[in-house]
């Protein structure tokens, strides 16, 4: 738990420093809220996504709706940004390899209709997300896997390439040293990117893209590609999606009960803690509870977002036309002493 301290203390650090830096370079405002209490309203068309790297993210997405662009597409431009960022090793090229050494990517996207595509145990494709989209658009399925989901992105012309960067590698190699697997859910405060957008006209869109969690057993699938786990929506009552340990996310159908918990009247936080409750008392005996962490963001139909995790750490931006695209950090549960 030291190590794990010392990480976290340095991811905090790390935090500032990223978040500062993209505030500055991109002149985003950044607003910090710890507040236990109240949902916030923003204005429509209205972004969010998780993480840090969720600036640039919402920035590339932002863009392309104002273009005219649907939010599958906007969601596609956006969450590539970090999918083809190799310093973001949670996400796409460069994220952390399974314990075989092979980046497996996970994907999924829905629409205000409720259609959805998606992707799992996906390697030697940089855009997973688009690839989602495809199975969306192209398909009668919701999910590709492994080597059929590969035949597939390359029948639609994405072209195969390594994914495994040197960094990557080399910190594969020392993790081999012990071969431990404890999942550390935020790298530099970057992990999966799940992003959820109401455009102009109200209609909500969803996606979700990772690498998983590092050094995960070959073949591991997590939440991110899951309907219902990782990502869903209803377009008459809102938005919600996941990062954190997908295990955990999957034994509770953790984002389908926070839209559900929306559709019954509580609000996008509300939802969210009461669903980070739930898997907490499920979880409180389990040998996953030493490194469980699990963050949810939500939307609802009015403009109304937020977001709540089990630990302290998890954070996301948001972009509205009000008050432009700025990181906010999450209400939580408890610490990482607890
Ligand atoms: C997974 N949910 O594969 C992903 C990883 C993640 O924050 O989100 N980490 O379990």
């Amino acid at each position: 738990m030291g190590d794990r301290r010392h990480f976290i203390k340095n991811a905090a650090l790390g935090t500032l420093g990223v978040s500062t830096l993209l505030s500055c370079k991109r002149e985003t405002k950044s607003v910090v809220s710890t507040a236990v209490s109240g949902d916030k309203k923003g204005t429509k068309p209205l972004i969010i996504s998780t993480w840090n790297h969720g600036l640039p993210a919402n920035e590339e997405a932002w863009n392309q709706l104002k273009a005219g662009k649907s939010g599958l597409d906007a969601i596609v431009a956006g969450v590539g940004i970090p999918e083809a960022d190799p310093k973001v090793r949670s996400v796409g090229y460069g994220g952390y390899p399974d314990r075989e050494g092979k980046v497996t990517l996970d994907a999924c996207i829905m629409d205000s209709n409720s259609d959805c595509g998606a992707v799992s145990f996906l390697q030697n494709i940089k855009h997973p997300i688009a690839v989602a989209q495809k199975v969306l658009e192209n398909t009668p399925h919701v999910m590709l896997t492994g080597s059929g989901a590969l035949q597939f992105a390359k029948e639609q012309g994405f072209k195969e390439e390594n994914l495994l960067t040197e960094a990557s590698e080399k910190d594969w190699k020392n993790w081999l040293e012990k071969s431990k697997y404890q999942p550390v859910i935020n790298i530099e405060n970057h992990d999966t990117i799940s992003m959820l957008v109401i455009d102009e006209n109200g209609d909500i869109t969803g996606g979700c893209t990772t690498s998983g969690a590092a050094w995960k057993m070959h073949g591991r699938v997590g939440d991110s590609p899951i309907i219902g786990a990782g990502l869903f929506l209803d377009n008459e009552v809102g938005a919600a999606a996941a990062t954190g340990l997908g295990e955990a996310v999957i034994r509770t159908a953790g984002s389908a009960m926070v839209v559900e918990l929306m559709r019954q009247g509580k609000s996008p936080d509300e939802a969210c803690k009461e669903i980070v409750e739930r898997i907490y008392n499920k979880h409180k005996n389990h040998k996953d509870m030493e490194y469980l962490q699990v963050g949810f963001i939500a939307v609802n139909k009015t403009g109304e977002y937020g977001g709540y995790s089990l630990r302290s750490g998890f954070n996301y931006a948001v972009y509205d036309e009000e008050n432009g695209n700025r990181m906010e950090d999450s209400k939580f549960k408890m610490t990482w002493d607890n």
